[in-house]
């Protein structure tokens, strides 16, 4: 038995997802992944708000292959708060096919640093997320991004689109590359071209620092799977628009979905529909991430 038991109404990540009918350019990368646990190895987090079930690096390596991806980004979630390890682990037994992203403190070394960089982490994240954080971390946000721009990382920012107003001053005065999941989290119930969405494509425009994973449909969709069709527009209209700054995740194991756990075939079967043409499929599936997490192989 665990030591940690998942919450009452957690769903876990679906056990068997089928072949997708769309196939990945060779060297794809699912750039916005989770490995959570084992629980008993790398203990959650005291502080964190939810207990998941665990999803171990393994897995994840079957996922990636079995989807037709040759690597990933493992981006910290919050129920390991700021304990690396169960990243670092997965990524120093990747065979160099993972790189991540790390939720540091302020008051981490320089010795920490270089130790993560060592293993492949190129960034960090912020939650701006309420229901996952106590407090956002508005305050050692510049401190932090000080100390990991001098590594060559970015930062990874998690909002929802309700707060991008409030935040967006302290966002455009970051001094890195900023990567926004799940394109700020947009109420696709409203129009696409409507003020909401607006600001969010402004900031992409008038900044071209900032990134955005174009992930997520199971969570931003209300029509749901198998197909998502009212997350596409919006995708489709950043990846267009932005096509050199765009990614693509599964979030494997898409942790907090109450309602249903989508089958990660149903998902890469959207790619072809927000990235409609073979070039744009390989900026977002390859190029970009790899000019982001794998620099180091490509120049
Ligand atoms: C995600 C989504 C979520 C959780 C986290 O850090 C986290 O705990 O990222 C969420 O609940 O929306 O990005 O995978």
């Amino acid at each position: 038995m665990s030591q940690f038991t998942p919450d009452a109404d957690w769903l876990p990540f679906h056990p068997a997802p089928g072949k997708p009918n769309f196939t990945p350019p060779v060297g794809a990368v699912d750039a916005h992944c989770h490995v959570f646990g084992p629980g008993d190895t790398f203990p959650y987090a005291e502080k964190r708000k939810y207990t998941p079930c665990d999803a171990p690096k393994e897995k994840l390596w079957a996922l990636r292959d079995h989807l037709g991806f040759t690597r990933n980004v493992i981006v910290q979630a919050t129920c390991h708060g700021s304990d690396n390890s169960a990243l670092v682990d997965a990524l120093q037994h990747s065979a160099g096919k993972a790189r991540g992203v790390a939720t540091v403190d302020r008051d981490i070394s320089d010795a920490e640093l270089d130790t993560l960089h060592a293993a492949g982490v190129r960034g960090v994240r912020f939650n701006f997320v309420k229901r996952l954080v106590d407090t956002l971390p508005v305050d050692s946000l510049h401190e932090i991004a000080g100390r990991i721009k001098a590594l060559g990382w970015h930062i990874v920012i998690y909002f929802e689109a309700a707060e991008l107003p409030g935040l967006y001053d302290l966002f455009t005065g970051l001094p890195t590359t900023v990567v926004i999941d799940h394109m700020g989290r947009p109420d696709v119930s409203k129009a696409v071209d409507g003020p909401e969405f607006e600001l969010f494509v402004k900031l992409m425009a008038e900044n071209t620092n900032f990134w955005s994973k174009v992930s997520c449909p199971e969570r931003l969709s209300f029509e749901g799977p198998p197909h998502y069709s009212d997350v596409i527009p919006f995708a489709r209209r950043i990846v267009e628009s932005f096509p050199e700054r765009v990614l693509w995740g599964t979030d494997w194991p898409h942790p907090n979905m109450k309602n249903h756990m989508p089958n990660d075939a149903h998902l890469v079967d959207v790619i072809p529909h927000i990235a409609p043409t073979i070039e744009l499929q390989k900026k977002l599936l390859i190029d970009n991430p790899m000019r982001l997490y794998w620099a180091d192989e490509i120049n």
